[in-house]
C-alpha cells in the first residue's frame, strides 16, 4: 500500500489515522438534521472542522440516507460549489461526496481535491471526470440505491463480495489512468447492508487493507450503533468514538466522522500506546 494519498496538490502521509470532517450542504441528511443547510453555515461548520483537527472536509449536496430521494445536478451545485470556492484555498483537502460525473468536473475545476463516490465512480462518465483531474477518489460499495437499498440487503459472504466489488472497482479506476496513490476504498457501512452485515464487515476491516489501498470507514452516528445502543442519531457519539477506534485498530487509514474533536483525542490515545 502506498504510504502516502495523492489529492490534488495535497499530499496526505498515511503514518498516522486520517479524519475526514463530515459537512452535509442538505435538508435532509440523516445525522445532522440540515443544520448546515445554507452555504455560509456549511463554510463556518467546515472552518470549525479544520480547528478540531480534521484532516480531510467532505462536502454533501444531495443526502444518501436510506430512502432519500435524489437532486439535480444544478442544484446539488448551487449548494456544494459556494462551499469549495470558500474552503479551497484552505490548509485541507476539500472533497466532494457526489455520484454524478458533471457535479464531480465542476467541483475539481473550482478546487476540490477528492470525490468521495458512494457508486464508486460507475455513472457513465464519472471514471474518465475523475481521471482527467489529479483529484483523489473513494470508491464505496453500495448494494443498491440509496431509495431501496435497506428493503432486503443479501449476501452470501458479506466480506468476500464486498471485497470482489472494491477490487474491481479500483482496477476500473486504474485503468482509466488514475494511478493508484489517489485510490481510497470503503466497504460503505449502512449501504444495503443490515447490523450484522456491519458487523462482520467492521470484524473483517482488516482484509480489506490487502487489495492494496488505504481504507476508509464510515460509521459515524449510523444506524447500526442506533440499534447497538438504543440511542437516536444525536446521541451516537460516544457510540462513534468506538466505532472509529476499533475500525482504526483494524487498519482503517481514513475515518468519515461528524465529531471531529472528540475523535481527535480517541485516536491521540490510542496514537499514544504507538
Ligand atoms: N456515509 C454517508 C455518506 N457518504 N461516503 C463514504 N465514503 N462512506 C460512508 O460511509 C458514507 C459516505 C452517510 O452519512 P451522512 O453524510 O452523515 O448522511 P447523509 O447521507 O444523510 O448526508
Amino acid at each position: 500500500m502506498s504510504r502516502y494519498l495523492a489529492c490534488g496538490r495535497f499530499r496526505l502521509e498515511l503514518n498516522r489515522p486520517l479524519i475526514m470532517g463530515v459537512v452535509n450542504v442538505t435538508p435532509d441528511s440523516f445525522s445532522d438534521g440540515g443544520q448546515f443547510n445554507t452555504p455560509a453555515k456549511a463554510v463556518d461548520h467546515a472552518r470549525k472542522l479544520i480547528e478540531e483537527g480534521a484532516d480531510i472536509l467532505d462536502i454533501g449536496g444531495e443526502s444518501s440516507r436510506p430512502g432519500a430521494q435524489g437532486v439535480p445536478a444544478e442544484e446539488e451545485l448551487e449548494r456544494v460549489l459556494p462551499v469549495i470556492r470558500a474552503l479551497r484555498d484552505g490548509s485541507v483537502p476539500v472533497a466532494v461526496d457526489t455520484v454524478k460525473p458533471e457535479v464531480m468536473r465542476a467541483a475539481i475545476t473550482e478546487g476540490a481535491s477528492m470525490i468521495n463516490d458512494i457508486r464508486a465512480l460507475r455513472e457513465t462518465g464519472a471514471l474518465d471526470a475523475v481521471a482527467a483531474s489529479d483529484a483523489a477518489v473513494c470508491l464505496m460499495h453500495m448494494q443498491g440505491e440509496p431509495r431501496s437499498m435497506q428493503a432486503a440487503p443479501r449476501y452470501h459472504n458479506v466480506v468476500d463480495e464486498v471485497k470482489a466489488f472494491l477490487r474491481d472497482r479500483a482496477a476500473a479506476a486504474t485503468a482509466a489512468g488514475l494511478v493508484k496513490e489517489r485510490i481510497v476504498i470503503d466497504p460503505g457501512f449502512g449501504f444495503g447492508k443490515t447490523a450484522e452485515h456491519n458487523l462482520d464487515l467492521l470484524r473483517s476491516l482488516a482484509e480489506f487493507k490487502t487489495l492494496g489501498y488505504p481504507v476508509l470507514a464510515g460509521l459515524s452516528r449510523k444506524s447500526t450503533l442506533g440499534q447497538i445502543t438504543g440511542r437516536p442519531a444525536n446521541e451516537r457519539m460516544p457510540a462513534s468514538i468506538a466505532a472509529a477506534l476499533l475500525a482504526v485498530e483494524r487498519g482503517a487509514s481514513i475515518v468519515r466522522v461528524h465529531d471531529v474533536a472528540a475523535t481527535r483525542d480517541a485516536l491521540a490515545v490510542l496514537g499514544a500506546l504507538g
